[in-house]
């Protein structure tokens, strides 16, 4: 496959309601997508770097400069397949989420171009993928407890508290007490140090399916030490960048669970190979989100239909973010969200509405078509 030519596209996207972390509110998305030309069709991919490095280093303006400026141009005018995509990209260091967005838009041409959906390429193995959600930290217990209880009859399967310092055992306890035995996470987005541990110690009588990312991503050891005072099986995010790093995590004993984001790892590709990885070692995987359009939550709801994708993601339907989507919407049944069949992401972009809410686009390669203004 030719790639002849890239479109990028900025939207910008309200949320439902502010979505506040450990490292700030969120009221709205500015998301870079990417349109990939080749000469057997095309393909869509959409970066996942939020508009300030605050959940990693990368953010969406360094993203998109990277990929004008030293990415694209190591892709374009060669022939090539997806799987070539990283190793080209190599001498690059860093700018996971920039590279995992083309590779992206690649493989939805290439698998487009086959016929061939994500999920058969990934060899799911389920139709549909157990859903939770994302709950942010909220003002007061009492909002904490609605917004909770509205998820739970709505049908989510698994709940995650983000959590940080002062919000963290209270709210816990109090979803416990409310909402009994539904299957509970909390996410700390590397708030804590390793003083905290007798701290994060009083999470243990909830019985938590897991404590993701307590500390910060280079402290890998850490978390092996935390993991002493800890009961709460430890989950890396923000420190999982690779294969390799998710062997050497395993290995080391700093986590017993990875939630994978392809966006994070630099790709679907690397992704799998996470899966694989942790699939070899027993440890289980779950699908991480952030807070995607329909274009990413095809990819991500068809990679969570492998085999070893054994807990609940961040795979939430289409109307926890945005009141309206930019595919077709994915529409929670029964707690769980329909893995797309179609032919690459199975998607189709709504090109009308992605127009009313483009601010910007620009375009490399193939005389003509616009350059970068
Ligand atoms: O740490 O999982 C995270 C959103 C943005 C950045 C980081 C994270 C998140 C979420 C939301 O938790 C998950 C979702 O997309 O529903
Ligand atoms: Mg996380």
């Amino acid at each position: 496959m030719k790639l002849e030519s890239v479109e990028l596209r900025r939207i910008r996207l309200s949320l439902v309601a502010p979505f506040e972390t450990s490292f700030g509110v969120q009221t709205e998305r500015d998301i870079l997508l990417l349109k990939a030309i080749s000469d057997e069709g095309e393909g869509w991919g959409e970066c996942v770097a939020g508009e300030v490095p605050t959940y990693s280093s990368e953010y969406v303006d360094g993203a998109q400069h990277v990929l004008i400026h030293h990415l694209i141009p190591r892709l374009l005018n060669r022939d090539l397949a997806a799987a070539d995509v990283a190793s080209l990209l190599r001498p690059v260091h860093g700018h996971a989420m920039a590279k995992a967005a083309i590779e992206m838009a690649v493989l939805d041409a290439e698998l487009s171009a086959h016929g061939e959906s994500f999920a058969q390429f990934f060899g799911a193995v389920r139709e549909e993928v157990d859903c939770g959600v994302s709950v942010g930290i909220h003002g007061s217990i009492a909002e904490l407890l609605k917004t909770v209880g509205d998820y739970l009859d709505q049908g989510y399967r698994r709940i995650k508290l983000k959590v940080k310092p002062g919000w963290d055992v209270e709210p816990v306890r109090a979803v416990r007490e409310r909402f009994g035995d539904v299957a509970l996470q909390v996410d700390a987005n590397t708030a804590y140090t390793l003083n905290d541990a007798e701290h994060l110690a009083k999470l243990d009588p909830f019985s938590l399916l897991l404590i993701e990312q307590p500390l910060p991503e280079d402290q890998v050891l850490a978390h092996v030490k935390l993991a002493q005072t800890v009961r709460t099986p430890i989950c890396l995010d923000e420190s999982i960048t690779s294969a390799q790093a998710a062997s050497d995590a395993i290995e080391l004993g700093a986590c017993r669970v990875i939630n994978v984001k392809p966006g994070r790892v630099g790709g679907y590709l690397e992704g799998r190979k996470i899966h694989d990885v942790c699939a070899a070692r027993g440890v289980p995987v779950w699908m991480g989100g952030m807070l995607e359009t329909g274009i990413g939550r095809a990819g991500n709801v068809a990679m969570a239909g492998m085999q070893n994708f054994t807990l609940p993601g961040d795979t939430s339907a289409s109307d926890r973010y945005y009141r309206r989507d930019i595919t077709e919407p994915f529409v929670l049944h029964d707690g769980r969200l329909k893995v797309p069949t179609g032919p690459g992401l199975g998607v189709k972009v709504d090109e009308e509405f992605l127009e009313s809410i483009t601010y910007w686009t620009g375009a490399l390669g193939r005389a003509g078509s616009g350059a970068i203004p």
